[in-house]
């Protein structure tokens, strides 16, 4: 027995304590600072003991022997050969080499969208486009799944997407001025564990521990009654999914056509307001939006929707809109919506009013703001600016040379012939996974770096292991964080396994740019650099004192400079000339002078209710609305196997929510097998039959490891993205529309097999070796 060491490291579901004994790790503690942590941080030991590490780096059979020639549908089932370091180097530089002489760096695709590892060194997508830059470019991506129809709206309509990144009103001060708080989506610590690039505090359970003990009024809109804490004792108003839209047009139309709108604020603060308002009251298309129209689109209580109405104007009030709400079609309309019915209670620049997005969607959204600057990777400059929305993965593949919109432009999707992932996992993360599977067959090689044999990683030409953050040093924090935090290593690389920053400055190396990769620096090096920029930026900006590396190093954790108690735009309403916005009109947008003259249907000059392609409103009696949130037990893909991941499923599955009377109908019991399905696909998934889903709504978490059943195409693990829709949210955002999509759900009574040994068979078959 040796003696047990204690190390500091954080992912992004929080900082904890490993506890390592003779190399392995026997025990993990919670961060002593944080007062909420997440049980995900004793699943982190299960980086070192799953058989779904890549062992060592290699190369898919077929395209060993035929390169650029070979058969590209054998991905995911073809054998993989083990090679050593120096080969797999020499194979990816010498593709980035021919790819960029025959093809052009756009033919490149390096966008590489994906969560990896916490620490912001070895942050494997940065690292990636670093190595990439100096070799001439890439196509890159813009947005995120997480945000993209938002942020492309608030950029026009308030000249900055700052408001959904956690820098809207501070939650500690709805808790002090708030009186009616409506809740679009959730709020709720299932997301709030996780913060990208680390978390050291989770602060919303006592920030609504504050919010209860005011006696706020909260209504929570939305399909999930527990998208709230119960404790909290909100007012549930199960929506149909993809209709807030309506609710927020008819709870502002009741205010204007009551004559209860704030005109003052309406002409000083925003443009465009005519515009809106003609369409709130009908003069626009003879149809008032009010609290009944909106009922009969929304499904909720038409007398509760003017009460409402009354209630926003006549207390402080303030909308919370998840980003989920965006992530669904015509997205860009319940964030533009949402600050049009703010606008018009004219409570926004008010402490504790207004309206702000993304709230518990990361834990650090709400939270004091970290004013200083933040520990990063430089990308260095882009040769070229080829990019794509980063949703539109697919269509990029499948379409070479075809045109998209974005922001108003119109652009050309590249000719993809190499595809390089690394710390991402498209067929966890897109929609339509049958559809990325053919699109999939379609670029002449593909490389993924990851530490795990993700559905990504068995679909590769060329497969490097990634070490995990607990294999090395790091550093985690971001904006939304009030600390810094050591990630120090725990134990030696699994396997073959290198750091991120080790595989790319060799490929970069092999290109002959050593040196301007690695600036001369190694691990520790580059460690000491990045957090010096943070520590001397916080000292110069703020006059705030931070330790220096070694002492922060040795305690693991450093504070930065923050702000408390900040409410948006609070300067911008008492002057509106001097503290203008970079929009058209240096207000607020509410009718969009761009937008009249892009002329687009899905995304009008002023919020409209647009209905979505697939809704409740136009569904066959047995389809079913599907959402397909966060995890509760992991982050997405990751941690899978984990126990945190694990003690949420059921019979070896993910478990899909179904209400009781709906569950009666089907004859589907509670744990009950059942098959969820539409023309794009189908999975399985272990039934939970609750009341606590509206009816029509079933939901089925994000995150199970895509396992296709033979040739039957049946994912046997609950993968939702095999059924949902692979279209952009607009023409303007092009975001992700994931949480639009209706299917059809039945008892399944064939033989379905464990989800995770099918996996780990099949793994063990093409990595034979
Ligand atoms: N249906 C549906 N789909 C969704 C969503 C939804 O709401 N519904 N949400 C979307 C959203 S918001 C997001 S952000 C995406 C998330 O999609 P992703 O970010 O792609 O999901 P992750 O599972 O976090 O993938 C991270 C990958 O990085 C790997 N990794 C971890 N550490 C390291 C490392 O140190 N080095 C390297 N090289 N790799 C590492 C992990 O093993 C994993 O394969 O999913 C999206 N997909
Ligand atoms: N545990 C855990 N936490 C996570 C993640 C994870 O994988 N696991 N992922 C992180 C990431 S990358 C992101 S981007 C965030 C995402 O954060 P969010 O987007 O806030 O999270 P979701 O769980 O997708 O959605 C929140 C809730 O919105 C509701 N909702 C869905 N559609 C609608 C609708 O049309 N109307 C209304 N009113 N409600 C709707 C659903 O009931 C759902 O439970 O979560 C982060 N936090
Ligand atoms: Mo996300």
């Amino acid at each position: 027995m040796g003696d047990i060491r204690r190390v500091r490291h954080c992912s992004h579901w929080g900082a904890y304590t490993l506890l390592v004994e003779d190399g392995r790790i026997v025990g993990t503690e919670p961060f002593e600072l944080d007062p909420a942590p997440s049980p995900i941080i004793h699943s982190v030991k299960e980086w070192a003991e799953t058989a779904r590490r890549v062992p060592r780096p290699l190369v898919r059979e077929g395209w060993l022997e035929k390169r650029e020639g070979s058969d590209r549908r054998a991905r995911g089932e073809e054998r993989f050969v083990p090679v050593s370091w120096d080969e797999a180097i020499g194979l990816v530089a010498g593709e980035i080499r021919r790819v960029s002489q025959t093809y052009g760096n756009a033919s490149i695709f390096g966008g590489s969208y994906g969560w990896t590892s916490c620490g912001r060194f070895h942050h494997a997508p940065s690292l990636l486009k670093r190595m990439l830059n100096l070799a001439g470019g890439y196509t890159g991506h813009v947005d995120t799944y997480s945000i993209a129809a938002g942020p492309v709206i608030l950029r026009h309509v308030l000249g900055e997407d700052a408001a959904c990144g956690g820098q809207a009103n501070t939650l500690d001060t709805i808790a002090a001025h708030t009186e009616t708080l409506v809740v679009f989506g959730a709020l709720t610590p299932r997301t709030a564990q996780n913060e990208a690039g680390g978390i050291a505090r989770h602060t919303l359970e006592a920030n609504l521990r504050a919010i209860r003990e005011r006696g706020v009024k909260v209504i929570l809109v939305s399909p999930l009654k527990d998208d709230v804490p119960e404790e909290v004792g909100a007012e549930w108003w199960p929506i149909r999914p993809n209709t807030d839209t309506a609710l927020m047009l008819g709870l502002a139309g009741e205010i204007v056509l009551a004559g209860r709108h704030d005109a003052a604020f309406l002409a000083r603060c925003t443009s465009g307001s005519e515009r809106f308002l003609r369409y709130l009251d009908g003069r626009a298309d003879g149809q008032r939006k009010d609290a009944a129209w909106a009922a009969g689109i929304t499904g909720l209580d038409a007398g509760a929707i003017a009460a409402l109405a009354k209630r926003l104007v006549e207390t402080r009030s303030m909308l919370t809109v998840s980003w989920s709400l965006q992530r669904a079609h015509h997205g860009e309309q319940p964030f533009w919506a949402a600050l049009g019915l703010a606008a018009v209670t004219g409570q926004i620049g008010l402490p504790g009013g207004g309206v702000g997005y993304g709230y518990s969607s990361l834990g650090g959204v709400g939270a004091a703001i970290n004013v200083g600057p933040s520990p990063f990777i430089p990308q260095l400059k882009r040769p070229i600016d080829s990019f794509i929305p980063v949703a539109r993965i697919t269509d990029m593949l499948l379409n070479p040379g075809a045109e998209f919109s974005y922001e108003g432009k119109v652009r050309t999707y590249p000719d993809t012939r190499l595809v390089y992932w690394a710390g991402g996992n498209p067929y966890h993360h897109h929609q339509d996974l049958n559809r990325l599977s053919e699109a999939w067959t379609r670029p002449e090689t593909i490389i993924v770096q990851d530490p795990m044999f993700t559905a990504t990683a068995r679909r590769a030409d060329i497969v490097l292991p990634a070490s995990t953050s607990i294999e090395r040093n790091d550093i985690a924090g971001n904006r939304r964080s009030d600390l810094v935090l050591a990630m120090q290593q725990a134990i030696a690389p699994v396997g073959e396994a290198r750091s991120d920053y080790d595989i790319f400055r060799a490929i970069a190396a092999e290109l002959g740019h050593d040196e301007a990769f690695s600036e001369g620096r190694d691990e520790m090096g580059w460690l000491r650099h990045i957090y010096e920029t943070v520590r001397s930026g916080a000292e110069e900006r703020h006059g705030f004192a931070m330790p220096d590396f070694d002492r922060f190093w040795a305690e693991g954790y450093a504070a930065c400079p923050v702000k408390e108690n900040h409410t948006y735009l609070a300067e911008f309403r008492d002057e509106p000339e001097a503290h203008a916005l970079k929009t058209e009109s240096g207000r607020i947008v509410l009718g969009s002078e761009a937008l009249e003259r892009l002329h687009y249907a899905d995304c009008r000059s002023h919020p409209a209710w647009i209905p979505p392609a697939e809704w409740l409103g136009a569904a066959a009696d047995d389809e079913f609305h599907l959402i397909s949130h966060q995890p509760a037990g992991r982050l997405h893909s990751q941690l899978e196997t984990g126990p945190a991941s694990l003690a949420l499923k059921r019979n070896g599955r993910e478990q899909m929510r179904i209400h009781p009377q709906d569950a009666a109908g089907l004859g589907i019991a509670d744990g009950g097998l059942v098959r969820l399905s539409n023309a794009r696909g189908a999975c399985l998934a272990t039934a939970q039959v609750s009341d606590t889903v509206r009816r029509g709504v079933v939901v089925l978490p994000t995150g199970a490891w895509f396992t296709p059943a033979g040739n039957s195409g049946l994912d046997i693990a609950g993968n939702p993205n095999v059924l949902t829709l692979d279209i952009g949210t607009s023409q303007l955002g092009q975001g992700c529309s994931a949480h639009t999509c209706l299917v059809r759900v039945e008892p399944y009574r064939g033989d379905a097999g464990d989800a995770i040994a099918v996996y780990q068979d099949h793994l063990a078959a093409i990595a034979a070796a």
